[in-house]
């Protein structure tokens, strides 16, 4: 409820899997499941929810969250020979009791730091010592924040490389009536067509079909607008130089077995990313990505707010 005080609990979720709620003051709250470091809730001061989690979700480990945002490490999709996104997803994290320092805005008091270490199993799939470390934030004006930050650990002198991707699934009223800002005349690697390179037109994006491209080097702000629902989202992001977006539309929706047949209507997913140049560690070394999302009422039309300020701004 407004007006009490932020506060951070731990508490038990879908089939007692423990989660993390973050309530503002001011109303905003964001849920995070230990099973995946996986942000399955954000919700602005009014309650309304944000993000997009299939009604056919399964929340049964080692099964990712179909929603929210899936954390993709070491690798995203099947950019490498791991499963699918990598691993991160299908372990249980740990709360981080004595996080190192992370500078940052100290209005913030409303986060939970995450971390997750290889087992010696792991080391069978890959064989890499690192740390994984992250805080999910929520700031008083009901942003969220997600910031990562991987060591390479490893005692053998080894260097490690992989690909990241948050795979943050937008919740929007009508996918045929949303237009994303920030990737016009962008390269892109098509995942429909095998990842052919192409460039995009100059336009604002809109949804018609199925859609799966990895956008290269794109800027670091991205507008996700929802006429209907008059909400900008706006993705701010760091260290991270990709992003792609993806919807599965109607046929894929169909075949996929924790996602409903019409959810492709009601979702977006827009993923900060390091895809196209792996991130390289050396021991010791420290990687850090950031995503700050906002979710501002808009009214595209009546000018009220033009994205292209949003993104400017
Ligand atoms: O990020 C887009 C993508 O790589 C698509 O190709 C699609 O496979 C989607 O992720 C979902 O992947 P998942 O493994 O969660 O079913």
């Amino acid at each position: 409820m407004a007006g009490e005080k932020p506060s951070v609990e731990l508490c038990k979720g879908i089939n007692g899997l423990d989660k993390v709620v973050l309530r503002e003051v001011r109303g905003s709250s964001a849920e995070v499941y230990l099973f995946g470091g996986h942000v399955t809730s954000w919700k602005n001061e009014h309650g309304e929810e944000l993000l997009f989690v299939s009604s056919k979700a399964i929340f049964k480990p080692p099964k990712a969250i179909r929603g929210g945002i899936p954390i993709c490490f070491p690798q995203f999709s099947s950019h490498g020979n791991l499963e699918q996104h990598g691993f991160a997803r299908n372990k249980f994290w740990s709360i981080d009791t004595n996080p190192p320092q992370l500078p940052s805005n100290s209005l913030i008091k409303t986060f939970v730091d995450l971390i997750l270490k290889p087992t010696d199993d792991d080391f069978k799939i890959w064989p890499h010592s690192y740390e994984f470390r992250l805080r999910v934030a929520l700031t008083p004006g009901g942003d969220l924040m997600l910031t990562s930050r991987i060591r390479n650990t490893n005692s053998d002198g080894k260097p490690f490389s992989f690909t990241f991707a948050y795979h943050t699934y937008f919740l929007v009223s009508d996918i045929s009536e949303v237009r994303v800002e920030g990737l016009e005349t962008l390269d892109y690697l098509d995942n429909l067509k095998e990842r052919e390179r192409f460039t995009e037109q100059g336009d604002a994006i809109t949804f018609e079909s199925e859609v799966d491209k990895i956008y290269l080097s794109t800027p670091t702000k991205i507008a996700i607008i929802d006429h209907e629902k008059k909400r900008t989202f706006v993705l701010r992001k760091d260290g991270l130089p990709d992003a792609v977006v993806w919807n599965p539309w109607d046929r894929k929706a169909k075949a996929m077995p924790d996602f409903g047949d019409d959810d492709y209507k009601h979702m977006l997913s827009v993923e900060a990313a390091a895809i196209e140049k792996p991130i390289i560690l050396k021991p010791g070394e420290e990687w850090k990505g950031r995503i700050e999302l906002s979710a501002v009422p808009s009214s595209y039309c009546s000018g009220q707010l033009d994205p292209q300020k949003v993104l400017q701004g």
